[in-house]
């Protein structure tokens, strides 16, 4: 039976700590290879996969096992570490491709307990501190791809194939399954199942998997178990999707440099201020950010880690209303900062504080009440304004990150329609019907506009359907970080007969948002080039003036 509140604490929760932990972290990024002159090459880009792109044999990387002794390892530790930073949950690398179990596994020896010198199991020591602290705890399991045990996914990328060729029906059944069944029932609740790379996957195979976590109604699982099982929530990964996924839970799990597992070589640190704001960015557009950790072989989380996660805490612990129990933006983008809701109040988390000391924001409610969370007790004057509700604040910012504003107001939030309501939009290619231009306007994640297959450029031309100001775009694209797609974009707006550039530009492929120069028209054009495939947009959304 279903249980539809499963996801409360978690939509609630907003935060959550991401651990990527194993053997990987013994070479911590470095492996050498040997060259035959007796030469050899250093590589220092590594992390959990090096395994897989250094192709080391399993008798070979078995060896870090015998060297992985984490004695500086603490659980209370990293679980006050996440308790600092504002984690509401933790999800921690039960076993990755590697193969490697972080538990004491009846189901194989190949474990941190019976195959390395410490001969604990850092897993029951985690979820004994999560209880102690009330935090959630969630296990991260790679069921396809298995690089140490016979049969493990994918079979035809093995490059120790005596050692790696195998069923993957058999592997499925004596090693997958078995110690995800212990991992549910040795450890006390846990919250989250988080599977990954479903290669190889199929439905019979997914299945075998998926009813082991029907028994327990209360665990949340993600989309990556594979054979067609969507789970409880997408898991966008290393960026923030432009609109967020409406209709769908979903989480974005980043690194806090460019690496899940530790690499000693990487210090391409984000500051806590950039997290803050992504943390703020996901809330306002309604998902969950797991943040992720790459502990050292000795057991120890970076402290640059823990200090940027303090420092998050440290806002949060001021600012959390404003982000635990939110729900997303309700009315339209803001470029100068970002909005949850909570009820009958709305958070502002301003960005960009205004010189003048007036805010205008886009909502014609009736405001009861206007303060900052920095300042409760101070009310502020507000003034409602045609469709915006004008408020004067102090002349210096209260955070340098982000300052909360928070309005009570009245009713349901009177929000202007979107820009894009009743627009029609004409391209000069589609690839088919189900893929035809005005896909730009559906909300939903999957939906895609793309031109036709021989085109490597599209023109939309967009109708607003009466002169409107425009000062905004928003273009949602459906890659991924890892596919390192890009578009060009120009963008013309039409004045009487002649087309005039806006503004143009060169996206990620993971989505762009851009403020311009104010344009009050009813025809706007949009030029996308893409170098390899035909473009593609899931999604266009204009703004108006702030
Ligand atoms: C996966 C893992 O491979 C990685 O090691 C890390 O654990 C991350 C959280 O998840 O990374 C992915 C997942 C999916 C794709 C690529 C990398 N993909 O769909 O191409």
């Amino acid at each position: 039976m279903p249980n539809d509140h499963k996801m409360d604490w978690w939509k609630d929760a907003r935060f959550g700590m991401f651990i990527h932990w194993g053997i990987y972290s013994v070479p911590a990024g470095k492996y050498v290879f040997n060259l035959p002159n007796g030469q050899y090459k250093e590589d220092i880009t590594q992390g959990e996969w090096i395994m897989n792109r250094c192709k080391i044999p399993v008798a070979e990387y078995r060896k870090y096992a015998e060297r992985f002794n984490p004695i500086k390892f603490n659980a209370e530790e990293w679980v006050l570490s996440a308790k600092a930073a504002g984690q509401k949950y933790i999800v921690i690398t039960a076993k990755h491709h590697d193969g490697f179990a972080m538990f004491k596994s009846e189901t194989s020896n190949y474990n941190i307990y019976d195959a390395t010198p410490f001969k604990r199991d850092p897993l029951k020591e985690l979820a004994e501190a999560c209880r102690k602290y009330g935090i959630k705890l969630g296990f991260y399991y790679s069921q396809a791809q298995d690089w140490g045990h016979k049969g493990g996914a994918p079979n035809k990328y093995h490059w120790d194939k005596a050692a790696q060729d195998g069923s993957m029906d058999a592997y499925i059944d004596s090693i997958a399954a078995p110690q995800v069944k212990e991992l549910l029932t040795n450890y006390g609740d846990v919250a989250v199942l988080w599977w990954d790379t479903p290669k190889d996957m199929t439905p019979t195979l997914a299945q075998k998997l998926d009813s082991i976590t029907k028994l327990h109604p209360y665990l949340i699982t993600n989309n990556r178990l594979g054979g067609g099982i969507r789970g409880d929530l997408e898991t966008p990964e290393q960026y923030i999707p432009a609109a967020g996924y409406p209709g769908r839970n979903w989480e974005v799990c980043m690194t806090v440099n460019d690496h899940w597992g530790y690499n000693a070589y990487d210090d391409n640190w984000k500051s806590s201020k950039e997290l803050i704001r992504k943390l703020i960015d996901i809330a306002s557009k309604g998902g969950n950010f797991l943040l992720n950790v790459g502990p050292t072989a000795e057991g120890i989380i970076p402290p640059v880690c823990v200090n940027t996660l303090k420092e998050i805490g440290d806002w949060l612990k001021i600012n959390g209303e404003a982000i635990y129990g939110t729900t997303a933006n309700p009315f339209d983008y803001i470029s100068w900062g970002r909005a949850t809701r909570k009820g009958q109040k709305v958070f502002i988390h301003v960005f960009d504080w205004p010189k003048n000391g007036k805010l205008n924001v886009p909502f014609a409610n009736t405001v009861t009440k206007a303060y900052l969370l920095e300042d409760t007790a101070t009310m502020l004057p507000t003034k409602t304004i045609g469709t915006k509700v004008m408020v004067t604040v102090p002349k210096i910012a209260p955070d340098k990150v982000a300052s909360v504003l928070v309005l009570e107001f009245k009713g349901e939030p009177n929000i202007l329609p979107k820009l894009t309501e009743g627009a029609t939009a004409k391209a000069s290619s589609e690839l088919d019907t189900t893929h035809g231009v005005n896909k730009i306007f559906s909300t939903y994640p999957k939906d895609f506009y793309s031109a036709a297959k021989d085109q490597k450029e599209t023109t939309i031309e967009l109708n607003l359907g009466k002169p409107l100001a425009v000062a905004g775009i928003m273009l949602a694209e459906p890659w991924r970080t890892w596919e390192n797609k890009k578009q060009q974009f120009t963008l013309s707006y039409k004045d009487g007969n002649e087309w005039k550039k806006i503004t143009d530009g060169t996206t990620n492929g993971t989505g762009h948002t851009e403020m311009f120069k104010e344009v009050t028209t009813q025809w706007l054009r949009l030029q996308l080039t893409n170098d390899t495939d035909p473009p593609r947009l899931n999604q266009l959304l204009l703004y108006r003036p702030d």
